[in-house]
Parts: C-alpha cells; sequence; structure tokens
C-alpha cells in the first residue's frame, strides 16, 4: 500500500497541491487501489471536490472506525479529479484536546518542544500525530505480509518523525520541496548560493525564531527511509541547509491530457491573443500607438515575491530593451505584463474608463456598421452605386465624433490596474519609477501590473490564466529562488517559449535533459555563476525575439510543444515509482521480487529538434551553458 501523505491534498494551499492533482491520474493508472492520499478537511474544499464514502477495504474500515470511536472526525472517499483518487481527511479541530498529551510525546521523543503562539506548527503537530496513530493501525490491521510505504511531502513531517519514533514499520519518503530555511534566507536577499556551505544553520533559524520548525524539518530528513526534492538545485540547498543529500530527484510533472489539442494550439494562440488585443485597445485608449499587429505580449507571473521571483531582473531588462528598440526606430511594440497578487483597493477608474470608453466606441462603430450594410443593399438592389456621403450620413458623424472626443485622454495610460494600497512602497512600482518607464508614446515598451491573479469574470482582462498565457508570446521567469517553477513548464506545453534560471528546478531540469534548450524555446539565463549585470545579458534573446517573424514565431511554437509529453506525469511519474522501489529495498528487500515490473529513469537526454536550424544564426548569443 502507499499512502502520500500531505497538506494540500484536495486543500489549495500552493504549488504541492499542483504536484498532487495533476499527478493522481498515473500513480491510481500504476498502483490501482493500494494508493491512497492522505490530508486535513478543509471544508470549502472538501464540499466541492470531494465524494464522501465509506471505506470498503476492511483493515481501512477497522482503522478509521477506531479513530472514530475517539471522536476524531474522518473523512474517507475519492477525490473528484482524473484518476479518482481515494482520500482519508482529518479534522484537525477534532483532535485538539489530544494536543497536550501528543506535544509532550513528541518532546519526549525528540527532544523539539513548540512554542505557544506558534498555532501553524501546533496544527502540524495534529496532523503528523493523526497520521502517526492512522497508519499504526493500518500497520495492525494489515498483518506482516504487506509494504507499506509512507511518501510525505514537506509540511515539516512530523507524521514521518512520530512512524520512526513509534517505531511503526513503514517504509517512509521525505519530498522537501523548498527548505524552510532557504525561504527565509532568500526573502532577506542574502547572496545565498554563494554561502550555502557557510550558513550557520542553528543561528539562522534562531534568529529568525523558527529554530523549532527548522529542527522538525531536518529530523524528518533524517529519518526518513528516503529523502528526496524536486529539482538538483534545491538538493544542493537541502545538502547544506539540512545536512543530508537528497537519494534522489522526483521532478515535477504536468498533465497534458486537458491541455493537449494537437495542431490546435496554433489557433487556440490566435483565439486568446485577440481576447488580449481587446483589453489592449481599452487601456492604451486616447493613445493607442501601437500596431496590433507588430505587438508581443510578454509577461512575467507568480507569487508576490519581488526578487525570488526575479521581477527586479524582468523590469530592468524591459527598459533596456526599450531603449535598443528605440534606438532602431523599430515598429514592434512589447507589451509587458507583471501578474502578482498584491494588496489592492479595487480597478483604478483609469482602466475601468479606457475599457467603458472602447467598447461604447465599438457599438457605436456596430450599429453604424449595420445602417451602412442594409443601405448599401437597398442602393444596389435598386442598381445603383452610392458615393461616400450617401452611406455615412450626419447623424453618423456625429456619433462617431462624440465617442472619438470621449477617447481623448491627457494621462499617459496607466502602469498599474489597480489601486494599490502602498503605492509608494509598492518594490515593482519603485523600481518602474526609477527605470522611467512610464507608457510614453514614444516608448517601444509598455508595462502593465495587474496585481491580482487573472480570473474570466474581471472586467479588465476577462480570462482565465491558463487561456492568458496561450494569448501572449513569451513568458519571462527570470527566478533567483524557485525550487521548481511550474510556471515555465505550463508555457511549454501550450506551446508559449519561455525565460527561465539555472537556479529554478525547471531550468536546471531543461538543461540536463535538452541538448539544445532554446532551440525548443526555452532561454535558461545563468543566475547561478554569473552577476545581475552579466545574467542581464538575456536581452538579448528579448531583442532577437522581437525581430523574428510571425512564420519564425509559429515554427517556434510548434517547437516549444513538442516538449509536452516530455513533462508529462506519465514518464515523470517513473522518478516517484523509483523512490518507492528504493524505500522498499532499504526496508523489505525480501519484497521487492514480487512487486510490479520497475522501469528505470536512465537519463534521457533529447536531441535537437529536427527543423532547428544547424547553428545559431546571426549575432544573436545563445542559452549559456554550465559553466
Ligand atoms: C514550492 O511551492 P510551494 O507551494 O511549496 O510554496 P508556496 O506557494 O509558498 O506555499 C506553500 C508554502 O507554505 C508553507 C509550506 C510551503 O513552503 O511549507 N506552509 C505553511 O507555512 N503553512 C501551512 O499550513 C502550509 C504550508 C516551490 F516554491 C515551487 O517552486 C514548486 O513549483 C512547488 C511544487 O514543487 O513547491
Ligand atoms: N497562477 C495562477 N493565476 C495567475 C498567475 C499564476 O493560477 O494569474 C499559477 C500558475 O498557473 C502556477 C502557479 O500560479 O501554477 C505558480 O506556481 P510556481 O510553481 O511557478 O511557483 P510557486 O507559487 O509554487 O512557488
Ligand atoms: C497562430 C495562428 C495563425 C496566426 C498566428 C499569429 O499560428 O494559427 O493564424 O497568424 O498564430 O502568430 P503571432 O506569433 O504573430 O501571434
Amino acid at each position: 500500500f502507499t499512502f502520500e501523505v500531505a497538506l494540500e491534498v484536495a486543500n489549495k494551499v500552493g504549488g504541492i497541491y499542483t504536484v498532487l492533482r495533476s499527478k493522481a491520474e498515473s500513480t491510481v493508472e500504476e498502483l490501482g487501489e493500494d494508493y491512497c492520499m492522505v490530508g486535513i478537511c478543509n471544508e470549502r474544499y472538501v464540499a466541492m471536490e470531494v465524494e464522501k464514502m465509506e471505506p470498503v477495504l476492511p483493515q481501512m474500515k477497522r482503522t478509521v472506525d477506531l479513530m472514530r470511536e475517539q471522536n476524531i472526525k474522518v473523512v474517507t472517499g475519492r477525490w473528484l479529479i482524473e484518476g479518482y483518487p481515494k482520500v482519508v481527511l482529518f479534522d484537525l479541530d477534532s483532535a485538539w484536546d489530544k494536543y497536550n498529551s501528543w506535544s509532550w510525546e513528541l518532546f519526549d521523543k525528540t527532544g523539539i518542544g513548540i512554542p505557544d503562539h506558534d498555532n501553524e506548527t501546533k496544527r502540524c503537530v495534529l496532523f503528523g500525530f493523526l497520521t502517526a496513530w492512522f497508519l499504526g493501525e493500518f500497520r495492525a490491521q494489515c498483518g506482516k505480509k504487506s509494504v507499506i510505504i509512507g511518501h510525505f511531502h514537506e509540511w515539516l513531517g512530523v507524521g514521518l518523525l512520530m512512524c520512526r519514533m513509534r517505531e511503526i514499520d513503514i517504509s517512509t519518503i521525505f519530498t522537501t520541496h523548498a527548505t524552510l530555511l532557504g525561504r527565509y534566507l532568500c526573502a532577506a536577499n542574502v547572496d545565498f548560493y554563494n554561502n550555502l556551505d557557510k550558513f550557520k544553520v542553528d543561528i539562522e533559524a534562531g534568529n529568525r525564531q523558527i529554530y523549532h520548525r527548522y529542527c522538525m524539518e531536518r529530523a524528518a530528513t533524517h529519518s526518513a527511509h528516503v529523502f528526496t526534492t524536486v529539482s538538483d538545485i534545491t538538493a544542493l540547498e537541502a545538502q547544506h541547509l539540512l545536512k543530508r543529500k537528497p537519494d534522489l530527484i522526483l521532478p515535477n510533472g504536468l498533465s497534458i491530457k486537458n491541455t493537449q489539442c494537437m495542431h490546435e494550439f496554433q489557433n487556440l494562440h490566435a483565439i486568446a491573443k485577440e481576447k488580449i488585443h481587446n483589453f489592449v485597445r481599452g487601456h492604451f485608449y486616447g493613445h493607442f500607438d501601437l500596431n496590433l499587429d507588430k505587438t508581443l505580449y510578454m509577461f512575467i507571473a507568480g507569487r508576490y515575491e519581488y526578487s525570488n521571483k526575479g521581477a527586479d531582473l524582468y523590469i530592468e531588462a524591459m527598459s533596456r530593451l526599450n531603449h535598443r528598440l528605440k534606438m532602431i526606430n523599430s515598429e514592434v511594440t512589447v507589451v509587458a505584463f507583471l501578474i502578482f497578487p498584491a494588496s489592492t483597493n479595487n480597478f483604478n477608474v483609469e482602466s475601468l474608463k479606457g475599457q467603458a470608453v472602447v467598447k461604447q466606441l465599438k457599438e457605436t462603430v456596430d450599429v453604424i456598421k449595420d445602417d451602412i450594410g442594409h443601405k448599401l443593399f437597398d442602393l444596389c438592389l435598386r442598381g445603383k452605386l452610392p458615393n461616400e456621403e450617401q452611406l455615412l450620413d450626419r447623424d453618423h458623424v456625429i456619433k462617431l465624433k462624440r465617442c472619438m472626443y470621449a477617447n481623448q485622454c491627457s494621462s499617459l495610460p496607466p502602469i498599474v490596474t489597480h489601486n494599490m494600497t502602498d503605492d509608494a512602497n509598492d518594490p515593482i512600482l519603485k523600481q518602474i519609477r526609477e527605470c522611467n518607464l512610464f507608457n510614453a508614446r514614444s516608448d517601444r515598451v509598455k508595462l502593465i501590473f495587474h496585481p491580482e491573479f487573472l480570473s474570466q469574470t474581471s472586467p479588465l482582462i476577462s480570462m482565465d490564466y491558463d487561456e492568458f498565457v496561450r494569448g501572449c508570446h513569451l513568458g519571462v521567469f527570470p527566478s533567483y529562488y524557485e525550487p521548481w517553477g511550474y510556471t515555465p513548464a505550463e508555457c511549454a506545453i501550450k506551446g508559449i517559449p519561455s525565460v527561465t534560471s539555472n537556479l529554478s528546478g525547471f531550468g536546471c531540469f531543461m538543461q540536463s535533459h535538452l541538448s539544445d534548450p532554446e532551440a525548443y524555446g526555452i532561454y535558461i539565463i545563468d543566475r547561478r555563476f554569473k552577476s545581475i549585470k552579466s545574467s542581464l545579458e538575456y536581452i538579448y534573446y528579448l531583442y532577437h525575439f522581437c525581430r523574428m517573424t510571425r512564420r519564425e514565431r509559429i515554427i517556434q511554437r510548434n517547437r516549444t510543444e513538442r516538449l509536452s509529453e516530455f513533462l508529462d506525469w506519465s514518464r515523470l511519474g517513473m522518478y516517484y515509482t523509483n523512490a518507492r522501489r528504493l524505500a522498499i529495498d532499504r526496508t523489505h528487500p525480501e519484497f521487492l521480487e514480487t512487486t510490479r515490473s520497475f522501469s528505470p529513469t536512465g537519463s534521457v537526454r533529447l536531441p535537437r529538434p529536427y527543423s532547428a536550424p544547424s547553428s545559431p544564426f546571426g549575432s544573436r548569443i545563445a542559452s549559456p551553458c554550465p559553466s
């Protein structure tokens, strides 16, 4: 049996939810009824995403009943996603009366004490003990004949720790998706990667008042039979900060089934782009100085971590690109979006007004168009060919003038679509002011900061994020701290090229598996071994991208989309299979012969796509290779 344990089972918090959700189908395909996910009961999601039902397996039924007898609320059923996996979810609130004895047991067995004010960690302790209780009971019900694997994802791994402390016969895997200390240190803007081996981890954790959390994470890391993480770069971080080298790397995949649309993705790009055009028409009303046919859409998106996500490098690069495009009097305009949720007080009036005015103009033109159509038809029926005055009457001209005067606007098109709560201190706005990028007429790069995740119901960009990505030309993600980074992978499976960095897990993965990432539309910035100034050389790639013809972009999208099968869980799921096999090997090697067949992952390397030119053309620079 395999139990995959995480706070994010049917509970959306961050990237781990995407991992579990997208992977479920391929895991269920492999393990069938021997697979179950264990999480917490968040009513908000459970009501929508979980079909409640009683367990069929007698051992599982008895285990759950025993816990319920002790007043623990346990929800069992199936998660309503592809694969329809079994889930067991604990209601943490029903376990608070046991907290004191459990925290004592934790202290007694591990020496880790939990401060009274840290409610988040206390909840993790509850979850950990409930999991260990459940797995212990299940093991007792199963007898000695079966192997039970507990695969724990992050949060502090208390369940794993307690399984080991109580000596329950569970083969354990611990996967970390980032280290606690790594996140804190990077957010504090320290020179992280050059000092990895120098941090005094206990002192750093203590100074940040997370020593107890750090101890739990490190204890779980060392107690696991198999320790894994999502990328090479996080493996290095874990080795230095958690003091154990991961046994395996388990890269994150995606489920391409719902996104794959064969050649259709090219048409979908054109349809989605038209929707972005509509927004842009409204946003730039009164200053519509761009030729939409020669406009390129670039974007950066994610949680608002200004420097970790590389927003600083993005704005600086856009400012330099603007300068270069102006120098050559380029006809191309780049609209560069920044999508990061920040604290706001709703949309700003200018943005809404622009959309309204343009909508009004469009409606007026549509009415006049119909009028003219009828007139033209009538006149032609009577055998008369009309002249201009006969078609456009005074009334039409007045209506059009009224719309066009409303369309005049003296201030420049807004940079930010919402009213920011702290406009003066917002790091993105501060940097934009420093770069003097204000969407002036002469600027060839226009910036739009959308400080909220996208939604189809928004009155501005009425699109979901997925559709927006399809309509763009290039995703730009120059991250500094990014254990994996789903955003460039999500671009790739839609055929949209992207820029990533060798400090992101995805970037490292692409670098080691593609012989020429750039040919596939993945440009990897070297942020690890180069200074910020040198990293900024990626603007040559952006510049080159702006000079590509439409035909070249179409060919590029076709090449990029080829990566989708490579990123699908049907392939990447093998790494998880490997981890389970290793866990059994280390605990119950006698069972290995009888387990299902096993396919080694090997080191696959995709050759250059056949359609790629045989050598880099022109003077453009290539994606820097590992230094
Ligand atoms: C990583 O993304 P995460 O989703 O793990 O990171 P966040 O989006 O910041 O949110 C989850 C974090 O919050 C923590 C947990 C994570 O670090 O430890 N947390 C918490 O503090 N309290 C709780 O109750 C529950 C969680 C990574 F950054 C990405 O690059 C990867 O793509 C992603 C998937 O591997 O994992
Ligand atoms: N995203 C979204 N709406 C948006 C912008 C981003 O849902 O408007 C999602 C995006 O699809 C991706 C996630 O946010 O799945 C960011 O994940 P990533 O792994 O890049 O970083 P994390 O937030 O996990 O550190
Ligand atoms: C897709 C569509 C074409 C369209 C093109 C625009 O390939 O199938 O009909 O012309 O996108 O590409 P562009 O890179 O200019 O947005």
